[in-house]
């Protein structure tokens, strides 16, 4: 059977207006692993296989209808998150439209999270509950005869009175191990422009030790899978299959918690030392997981960056997102990872639930005064299916308010829930603030200057000028008032206590 896969394009109101440096990087900077995994287990199967990124490749719908009747499919498999579902839905129609008689499978965050809601759209006629490679070889055989719809486990399906069938729960698939290497091959691989600040080689490509999260942060979209990990063997195989096959130089591991176990960690970096790998890479963990022990393994293993998703500053905050960890605690494994020269980058959150003018200012002054060398600052989103929409649904107006519903701009970027006491141009603003005030510090250049180790690295600045614009100003180009600004905060920097930070951190 021909099976195409395809990442959707940006709906209209993303792809038609003036694409900020931001949002380019935030849609564009990654392979969809997901649509990889299907793609090789269909392939080992004997399939025709392609897969489309079509938000990377930054195609409009008619330029990806197009592409897919030129594969003359069987069946056309999209994936889809909840912030691109309106793109899905769109390119879902108008293949409709094209091809009426091939069946078109959705799978992804939004359709696992919202099932009814997304089936509601004629255009799809499967839709695959979380982790989709045995489904979907189950919905191959389908579409080829071999299976009746009824028979497979962990789908989704409208019915001919119009009411969606909830198919029997599929049991999460442990053996990751069996599972083949993502399709890479598949996509073009200069396709992704990872954000110049945050890549140590070029080419830099994502993969996954592990799937699921034993946490429930009430930000994020709730676990149902549980944690499961790969033998550390089969990890560094696949490191070693990415630098032998496609030349790759710094990875990033995309679990949703690289850092889960100590132990585990500890192996892969044992098997990448033993193994001589040339390879930098980052990985993501929780501040209460890590010792310097850990730490000082995985940078001899190669590793250049850790992050930590640090979320708040405020003790009270961090208590309300059940984040599990404390001021104290962060500041511990942030200084430890400094310290062995992970160079630390955390994520942040303004516009929590709880969040006031207060304890937006306490979480930018506690960044400042943690040994961080970047932050990414997100905008607080809820999203469905997640702990703190259920509070929003039961308490709601005790919390604050929704100021925009639409899905497309569920994109942490932009404010779509404003707490009381603050206004969405508070949030807006202090987004910004918060960049402006942690970057254009003196000990910030220092950590940064003391990271250039060649002249593409200098280069990387200079692309990442426009990103940086953008989020301090708002503006798509630096300019004469962004320099004017910089010059400022330095002086104001110098001035407060950081400058003492500054001396005692160059010694
Ligand atoms: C790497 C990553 C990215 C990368 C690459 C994204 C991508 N297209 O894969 C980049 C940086 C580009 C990115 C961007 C964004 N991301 Co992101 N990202 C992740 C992350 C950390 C890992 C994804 C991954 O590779 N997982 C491993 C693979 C194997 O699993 P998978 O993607 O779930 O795929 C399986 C199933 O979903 C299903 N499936 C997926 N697609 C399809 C298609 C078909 C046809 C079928 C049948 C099945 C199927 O089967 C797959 C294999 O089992 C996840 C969190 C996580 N750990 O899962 C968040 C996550 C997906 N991102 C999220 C968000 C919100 C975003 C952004 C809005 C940015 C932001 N502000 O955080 C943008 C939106 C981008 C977009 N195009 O939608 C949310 C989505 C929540 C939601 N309700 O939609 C997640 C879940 C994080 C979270 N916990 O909140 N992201
Ligand atoms: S934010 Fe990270 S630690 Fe928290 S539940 Fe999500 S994946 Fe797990």
């Amino acid at each position: 059977m021909r099976v195409i896969l395809i990442n959707p394009p940006l709906d209209s109101v993303l792809r038609d207006g003036n694409v900020d440096p931001v949002t380019s990087y935030l849609f564009y900077n990654s392979a969809p692993l997901g649509l990889l995994y299907i793609a090789a287990v269909l392939e080992r199967r004997g399939e025709t296989v392609a897969c489309i990124d079509a938000a990377a490749e930054k195609l409009d719908i008619p330029g990806t209808v197009k592409r897919i009747q030129e594969f003359k499919p069987d069946v056309i498999g999209i994936g889809s998150t909840t912030v691109v579902f309106d793109g899905a839905i769109e390119l879902a129609e108008k293949c409709k439209e094209a091809m009426p008689d091939v069946p078109m499978v959705l799978g992804g965050y939004h359709v696992t999270l919202l099932p009814d809601e997304a089936m509601a759209h004629d255009c799809f006629d499967i839709g695959v509950i979380h982790e989709g490679e045995h489904t979907m070889e189950e919905v191959v055989d389908h579409f080829k005869g071999l299976v009746k719809r009824e028979d497979i486990e962990g789908i989704v399906y409208k019915q001919d009175d119009g009411t969606v069938h909830h198919a029997p729960h599929r049991k999460t698939f442990r053996k990751l191990d069996e599972l083949p290497f993502p399709a890479r091959h598949l996509l073009p691989p200069n396709l992704y422009k990872p954000v110049p600040v945050d890549e140590h080689a070029m080419p830099k490509f994502a993969m996954v030790s592990s799937r699921g999260c034993p946490h429930a942060c009430a930000f994020c979209q709730k676990s149902r899978t549980g944690y499961r990990s790969r033998d550390p063997k089969h990890v560094v195989d696949e490191i070693e299959h990415m630098i032998r096959d496609f030349g790759v130089r710094d990875i990033a591991f995309v679990d949703s918690l690289f850092c889960a176990n100590k132990r585990r960690v500890m192996k892969i970096c044992d098997e990448m030392i033993r193994r001589n790998v040339k390879v930098s890479w980052t990985c993501s963990s929780r501040v209460e997981v890590v010792d310097k022990e850990m730490l000082q393994k995985m940078k001899d293993a190669g590793c250049w960056r850790t992050r930590f998703g640090v979320e708040s500053g405020s003790d009270q905050v961090l208590d309300f997102i059940s984040k599990g960890i404390t001021k104290e605690k962060i500041r511990n494994a942030i200084t430890w990872a400094h310290e062995v020269g992970l160079r630390p980058k955390a994520f942040f959150m303004v516009g929590h639930m709880p969040d006031t003018h207060e304890t937006i200012q306490e979480t930018i002054e506690f960044a400042k005064s943690i040994p961080l060398h970047d932050v990414t600052v997100q905008i607080n989103t809820l999203l469905p299916q997640t702990p703190q929409m259920e509070v929003w649904q039961r308490e709601g107006s005790k919390w604050g308010r929704v100021i925009n519903e639409s899905t497309s701009e569920r994109s942490f970027w932009e404010p779509t829930f404003v707490p009381w006491g603050l206004e969405s141009e508070d949030i807006i603003e202090y987004h910004r603030q918060f960049y402006r005030e942690f970057y254009f510090r003196p000990v910030t250049l220092a950590r940064h200057l003391e990271g250039i180790e060649n002249w593409r690295h200098v280069y990387k600045y200079v692309q990442a000028s426009n990103l940086f614009s953008f989020l301090f100003y708002n503006m798509e180009k630096p300019s004469l008032s962004m320099v004017k600004g910089f010059v400022d905060a330095m002086k104001k920097n110098r001035k407060a206590s950081d400058s003492a930070a500054m001396h005692e951190y160059l010694g």
